[in-house]
């Protein structure tokens, strides 16, 4: 059985220019590296990221982290079979020893934990997703106009998506990329070049101010490009609540005219889901707005953080119909894997998903494929950080066939 022999990490930048991790795990000869990605709609609940404070890279800088993986948790696993990822996990979680992961940062944590799990698979000959044990493609969720705080287009609602219907995932993505097109065509001659720049997910920023327009404009790709999807949207709501209101695209709102907001979304709309409707305490909020809007799934984001305990009483609440799975939220795959089970076994659906501050790291494709839950969202078919995990999926699904 394959043992890890050595460890290293490095200070890398991620897509937003900001430092992030990047852990590389040795067998010997064979290596592999995982790298941590980095949200900016930050759920309060999150596993810390540990950043160095100062004045260097504007307090961003990830040293501490780094130093953490090569002084303080390589000399514990060193030697330790691969094949062991719940063990290399769990010393990993007492060595932190905090329910946060804030001692030694889930972000030094979470790289040491895919690193291993990579070099497992690398020294076995056989791929990641392999030794998850399920082979399912998953329908992708394309970020196609970015708000909220990753863009530059001033809608409240920070994601609008699409979700092609298409029986393959070459075909899905097809059907993205076209769309994505078309779009990118309409808002040429709409609006001008400015209005073609792209937001931290790849979606465009067009200048338009109010949900409804990002679906009208999104309608229209998909109906101009000959295709059939739905869309989707992360509101995530937190980032617009304050005090009891939610100020929505120039209009405050408190909860029970939020919820007919969405319902009439719903109603004018083919969406399949809807991401944070609510802020990430309003367990009561979600449970409702799942009674009132019945066939959208309303999917906890901020509000599970992919979190057990977080998870548990979302499901004590009956307050999702699906969660989001990120595993930077928790920390170790471990952790992540068991999140998923568990939602999974409670008929709540998983979507896995990348975070708006991303590396060329694939694993989230692996993890998807391998997890059987037939979702993800990875921002649109446009910047490497992004396709590079839609590649990957394609590459999976013709080994698959
Ligand atoms: C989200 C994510 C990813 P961030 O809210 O779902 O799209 O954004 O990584 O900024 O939290
Ligand atoms: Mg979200």
């Amino acid at each position: 059985m394959a043992k890890l022999t050595g460890l290293k990490a490095l200070e890398i930048l991620d897509s937003r220019g900001n430092p992030t991790v990047e852990v590389t795990a040795y067998s010997e000869k064979i290596s592999a590296k995982a790298s941590v990605p980095s949200g900016a709609s930050k759920g309060k609940y999150e596993a810390v990221e540990l950043r160095d404070g100062g004045k260097r890279y504007g307090g961003l800088g990830v040293l501490k982290a780094v130093d953490n993986v090569e002084k303080i948790i390589k000399p514990k696993l060193i030697g330790r079979s691969l094949a062991k990822q719940e063990l290399i996990d769990d010393i990993l979680i007492k060595l932190d020893g905090t329910v946060n992961k804030s001692k030694l940062g889930a972000n030094a944590i979470l790289g040491v934990s895919i690193a291993c799990f990579k070099l497992n698979a690398k020294t076995k000959g056989v791929e990641p997703y392999e030794l998850l044990g399920r082979k399912l493609m998953p329908t992708p969720y394309y970020n196609i106009i970015n708000g909220g705080l990753h863009g530059g287009c001033n809608t409240s609602f920070q994601e609008f998506m699409v979700v092609p219907k298409a029986k393959t995932f070459k075909e899905a993505l097809r059907v993205g990329v076209e769309i994505y097109h078309a779009l990118k065509e309409m808002l040429l001659s709409n609006y001008g070049k400015r209005a073609i720049s792209v937001g931290d997910e790849g979606g465009f920023a067009p200048p338009i101010k109010k949900a409804t327009e990002a679906l009208d404009l999104i309608m229209k790709a998909i109906y101009g490009s000959g295709n059939d999807a739905l869309v989707a949207i992360d509101a995530a709501a937190s980032t617009f609540y304050k005090d009891g209101n939610y100020f929505v695209d120039g209009k405050k709102l408190n909860k029970e005219k939020l919820m007919d907001y969405y319902e009439k979304l719903t109603q004018d709309y083919p969406i399949t889901s809807i991401e944070d409707p609510l802020h990430e305490d309003d367990w009561e909020g979600f449970a409702e707005l799942r009674k009132r809007i019945k066939n959208v799934d309303i999917v906890g984001d901020d509000l599970i953080v992919t979190n057990p305990f977080r998870l548990r009483q979302a499901i004590e609440n009956k307050a999702c119909d699906a969660i989001i799975l990120k595993p930077n939220q928790i920390g170790t795959l471990t952790e992540t894997l068991k999140v998923a089970e568990l939602a999974m076994n409670n008929s709540i659906k998983v979507i896995v998903s990348h975070r708006s501050g991303e590396t060329c790291d694939d694993f989230i494709a692996d993890l998807a494929v391998g997890l059987g839950c037939g979702l993800i969202k990875t921002g649109a078919p446009c910047r490497g950080e992004r396709v590079c995990k839609y590649n990957r999926l394609l590459r999976i699904e013709r080994m698959l066939s």
